[in-house]
């Protein structure tokens, strides 16, 4: 049924739009978001990284990410699926929320 489809297409474009907003970016040539945070200090950023480890290891799903000082990096994506998945959004979302709260 093609309108399946379409109705996923529209739900992952309604979600993506949301997280465009708060600085997710597409990047060219993988199905991937990509996001840099910057924090005052290296323990700053290294405390945001802890608490979305434990969340990464409850949820089975991890981010590739990168770190110097208070610069963290991090790109989203299942490799399973070779691409994103409602995990990546949920991922995304919760590290938005850490991110408020720091
Ligand atoms: N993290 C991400 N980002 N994508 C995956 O496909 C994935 C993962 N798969 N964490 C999990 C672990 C899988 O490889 C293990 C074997 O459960």
């Amino acid at each position: 049924r093609p309108w399946k489809k379409q109705v996923l297409n529209l739900q992952r474009e309604q979600f993506l739009l949301e997280l465009r907003a708060t600085g997710w970016m597409e990047v060219e040539d993988r199905d991937t978001l990509y996001k840099e945070l910057h924090f005052k200090t290296f323990n700053q950023a290294f405390g945001f990284m802890c608490r979305v480890a434990l969340q990464a290891q409850k949820m089975n799903h991890h981010p590739e990410w990168f770190n110097v000082y208070n610069k963290v990096q991090i790109t989203l994506s299942t490799h399973d699926c070779g691409g994103l998945s409602k995990k990546d959004i949920r991922l995304a979302k919760f590290i938005d929320k850490v991110a408020l709260s720091l």
